[in-house]
C-alpha cells in the first residue's frame, strides 16, 4: 500500500518522518538549508570578508531557486577564485598521483578530457552531469563509441543539509554540490565542503559504478529510517565516501600490518581527495587507519572542524558494499522501499 505524508507531518501508518518518494522531491530537501552566508562561522577564515560574504550570498540565492531539471546555472568565477583553485589543483594533483585509488584516477583522467578539469579553469557543473550520464563519442561515419557512466546527477545547493535530506539525494542518484569557492586564506583545508571539495573530492568515483551503486545505497537505507539509524549510516557515508582509504594488503593476516600508510593505502574518501593537508596527515603521518567494520565505525565520532582521530579501510569497494548491506539489511523499518528507475521515485510497501 502506498503511503505519503506532507512534508513536516509525521506518518501516521509508521511512525516515521516525510521523506521524499520522487526525485522532484528532492527540490523541497534542498531548500532546508542548515546555514550558509550569514552563518559562517565565527573561526571561518571568511566570516570577516565582507565581499566574500556577499559573494556567499549569491551562491546561495542562486542554489534556493533552482528546480530538478532546470539546466545547473555555469557560473563566471571571479580571477581571486580562480586563482585559488589553481594553486589547490597543482597541489592536489601531484598527491593524487602517489595516493588516489585507481579508479579516482581513471575516472579523473576522462574529467580533464570531458568536463574542462584544468589547473585554469574551474569545471561547471552541468557540464559533469552530462558527462555522468554518459557520451557517445564519433569514430568514424559508420561508427560511434557510446560510453555509459552511471546517470548520477548533482544539483546546487546553498550549504550544509541535515544529514537525513542530504542521504535522501543519494537514493535517487542525486548529489548535493556546493558552488562557491573556500576562502583564498586556506586553500589546503576548509571545515565546509566548497566547490573545490566537490569538483576535486567527489565527482571522478561517481563515474564508477560500483562506487555509484555503494552511495545509492546508503541513500536508500536512510529513507524513513529511525533518527538512531539515520545517525548510523551519516557515520557509514562519512567514514567512507567522505574519509575512506582501501588496502590491497592481506590484511587479515597480521604480519602484513607493518609498513608506513602510504605504503599501505590508497585514498578514495572525497575529503581526503580535496584536502591537501589532511590528505598528507593521513597517509604521509602516522594516522591511525583501521579496518573497516560497521559496527565499530558507528562508534566513531565525526568531526567538522579538524583531521579525524582516525580512518577506515576496507579492501576495495566491494567489500565496503558488502559490510555495509550486512549492516542495513539489520535495521528495522516498518515498510520496505523500492527505487524505480524509469519513472525516478520509490515505492513503499508494507513491510507485514
Ligand atoms: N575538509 C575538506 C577540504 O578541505 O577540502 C572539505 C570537507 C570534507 C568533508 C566535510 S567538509
Ligand atoms: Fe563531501
Amino acid at each position: 500500500k502506498e503511503q505519503y505524508t506532507e512534508p513536516g507531518s509525521d506518518d501516521a501508518t509508521t511512525g516515521s518522518e516525510w521523506f521524499p518518494k520522487s526525485i522532484y522531491d528532492l527540490d523541497i530537501c534542498a531548500k532546508r538549508v542548515i546555514m550558509y552566508g550569514a552563518g559562517l562561522d565565527a573561526d571561518h577564515p571568511g566570516f570577516k570578508d565582507k565581499e566574500y560574504r556577499e559573494r556567499r550570498m549569491m551562491f546561495g540565492e542562486l542554489a534556493l531557486q533552482y528546480k530538478h531539471g532546470e539546466p545547473i546555472p555555469r557560473i563566471e568565477y571571479t580571477d581571486s577564485e580562480r586563482k585559488t583553485w589553481g594553486v589547490i589543483y597543482r597541489k592536489l594533483r601531484e598527491l593524487h598521483k602517489k595516493y588516489a585509488c585507481k579508479q579516482f584516477l581513471d575516472n579523473f583522467d576522462l574529467l580533464e578530457r570531458h568536463c574542462g578539469y584544468s589547473e585554469n579553469n574551474i569545471p561547471q557543473l552541468e557540464d559533469i552531469c552530462k558527462f555522468l550520464k554518459g557520451f557517445s563519442r564519433s569514430l568514424g561515419p559508420n561508427e560511434s563509441l557510446f560510453s555509459a557512466k552511471t546517470g548520477f546527477r548533482v544539483r546546487p545547493v546553498a550549504g550544509y543539509l541535515s544529514a537525513r535530506d542530504f542521504l535522501a539525494g543519494l537514493a535517487y542518484r542525486v548529489f548535493f554540490c556546493t558552488q562557491y569557492v573556500r576562502h583564498h586564506a586556506d586553500p589546503f583545508y576548509t571545515p565546509e565542503p566548497d566547490t573545490v571539495h566537490e569538483l576535486m573530492g567527489h565527482m571522478a568515483l561517481f563515474a564508477d559504478p560500483d562506487f555509484a551503486q555503494f552511495s545509492q545505497e546508503i541513500g536508500l537505507a536512510s529513507l524513513g529510517a529511525s533518527e538512531e539509524d539515520l545517525k548510523k549510516l551519516a557515520t557509514l557515508y562519512f567514514f567512507s565516501i567522505e574519509f575512506g582509504l582501501s588496502s590491497d594488503d592481506a590484511a587479515d593476516s597480521p604480519m602484513k600490518e607493518h609498513g608506513s600508510n602510504n605504503e599501505r593505502f590508497k585514498v578514495y574518501g572525497a575529503g581526503l581527495l580535496s584536502s591537501a593537508g589532511e590528505l598528507q596527515h593521513a597517509v604521509e603521518g602516522s594516522a591511525t587507519i583501521i579496518r573497516f567494520d560497521p559496527d565499530r565505525v558507528v562508534e566513531q565520532e565525526c568531526l567538522i572542524t579538524t583531521f579525524q582521530s582516525a580512518y577506515f579501510y576496507t579492501r576495495n569497494f566491494e567489500e565496503a558494499q558488502q559490510k555495509l548491506r550486512m549492516f542495513t539489511n539489520n535495521m528495522k523499518r516498518p515498510f520496505i522501499v523500492r527505487y524505480n528507475p524509469y519513472t525516478e521515485s520509490v515505492e513503499v510497501l508494507n513491510n507485514s
